[in-house]
């Protein structure tokens, strides 16, 4: 059996700053929440660091080559905020501006359409001692910088997204394990409320521009959980809190039908954790965009024993780290849900999706990545029959072009088409790259 994808489907790959630029300490840069977060001990596995990293921020023209090569139409990748505006809200860095200027030109030499995310986590430090997203003057630096990059490259961006996975703001104030590394919850659900205002704000800001070309979404990542024991209480309250309270919802909710939905808001007021909001906050929030960009990699089926026994262990400090199965059929739920539950009406990319490697394996094994391959072509397929049941999807983008800085797994998992030594930094094509370069070229695959 064949799929084949409409003859505009968008085929990409997708990046992030602090993931791939390196050159952290170089032209201009200010320091970034995650670069001192990795210098915190433990903190990162085997103590990796983004200062290197893929040093595409020299190698970019090396990049956009092997895009090219596999036919890729469109280039997800995200501005530093601490390489345009290195303390945050003060003055513009012009070689930062230069590097993005001359990337999305080469870009554009070679027909590869930007995708441009304006925070993917790496927040400018200076912010962050000042309170980072839970001081409301976030929307101010916030607005400012967008200003800078709609200034600068507003009609040279096709597709711009405010916030990739905001998610990780979450994790980063209330868990703990992503910078800045705090563990206060309450904290953390006033930094994601201002985060969508943030959010609000610039597509307003946006829109009074009229750019002819241009389009604005954001992106959510869903992880969706299911009771793995149908009519278990403990399964399904545990789906409810992580899709509702700690999970999607948290976004989807605020964004698309407006308000934090009743879960959230009677686990805010039992919790003692209601966020302080300002008159119109939720309607800023609620302002539409033009698309929506879905992060896909799996769904989850919760077993309350088992999530109870993984967190014991973590808390010991044990390395629980056991992949869940996988579940790419999922993607079908999840488009549905976001179509008839959250009442998406606008068209919708899946700006990520793939498969980490463990690095341990070594590179033999690394490269020949067919789990990878497989793994694809069933999120692909489930894909299509979403598309076929009428849900407009617009394109698709792996994570991620190459193996590159996973935060706090540090370089311990590859996700790339190429891999990267990060010793040479040669970029060496993984099987996954070729088989992905053959879909391109034939806007589809088959299956068995
Ligand atoms: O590497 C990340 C990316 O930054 C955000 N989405 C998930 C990817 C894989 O963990």
């Amino acid at each position: 059996m064949r799929y084949t994808f409409p003859k505009d489907f968008m085929w990409g790959v997708a990046t992030a700053a602090a993931q791939i630029e390196g050159a952290a300490f170089e032209g201009g840069r200010g320091p970034s929440i995650w670069d001192v977060f990795s210098r915190l001990p433990g903190k990162i596995k085997n103590d990796g660091r983004p200062d290197v990293a893929c040093d595409s921020y020299h190698l970019y023209e090396k990049d956009v080559a092997l895009m090219k090569e596999m036919g890729v139409k469109t280039y997800r990748f995200s501005f530093s905020w601490p390489r345009i505006i290195p303390d945050g809200s003060g003055e513009v860095n012009p070689e930062g501006i230069r590097y993005y200027k001359e990337l999305i030109a080469c870009l554009k030499k070679n027909g590869i359409v930007p995708n441009a995310t304006m925070y993917h986590w790496d927040l400018p430090y200076a912010l962050q001692v000042k309170g980072g997203f839970g001081n409301r003057e976030i929307i101010t630096w916030f607005k400012h910088y967008a200003e800078v990059l709609l200034d600068n490259f507003g009609e040279d961006v096709d597709l711009w997204v405010t916030f990739n996975e905001p998610i990780a703001v979450y994790v980063g104030h209330a868990l703990g394990f992503f910078a800045p590394g705090l563990q206060d919850e309450k904290y953390a659900r006033q930094c994601l409320h201002h985060l969508l205002v943030c959010h609000g704000e610039v597509v307003r800001m946006f829109r009074e521009r009229n750019l002819q070309n241009a389009k604005i979404g954001i992106v959510v990542d869903v992880w969706k959980h299911y009771p793995a024991r149908a009519g278990n209480e403990e399964d399904e309250a545990s789906a409810v809190y992580n899709n509702e309270i700690t999970g999607y919802g948290m976004f989807l909710h605020p964004l698309f039908l407006g308000g934090y939905s009743g879960e959230l808001q009677k686990y805010l007021k039992e919790q003692d954790m209601e966020p302080v909001t300002e008159e119109g906050d939720f309607e800023i929030m609620r302002r539409k965009v033009d698309f929506y960009g879905l992060n896909f990699y799996n769904g989850l089926y919760d077993n309350a024993e088992e999530l109870r026994a993984r967190e014991k262990a973590q808390k010991e400090g044990g390395n629980y780290q056991d992949r869940p199965e996988s579940h790419p059929e999922a993607i079908r739920d999840v488009l549905h849900m976001l179509v008839e539950k959250y009442k998406v009406d606008v068209p919708i990319y899946i700006t990520e999706n793939g498969l980490p490697q463990d690095a341990g394996e070594g590179r033999e094994k690394n490269l020949d990545d067919q789990e990878r391959i497989d793994y694809v072509k069933d999120v692909l397929s489930a894909l299509h029959e979403t598309m076929e049941d009428g849900i407009q999807v617009k394109g698709y983008y792996m994570w991620s072009l190459l193996d590159n800085f996973e935060w706090s797994a540090g370089y311990a998992a590859r996700y790339g088409l190429y891999y990267t030594d990060y010793q040479t930094l040669e970029r060496i094509p993984k099987k996954s790259a070729g088989w992905y370069r053959q879909v391109i070229a034939e806007n589809g695959f088959d299956v068995e």
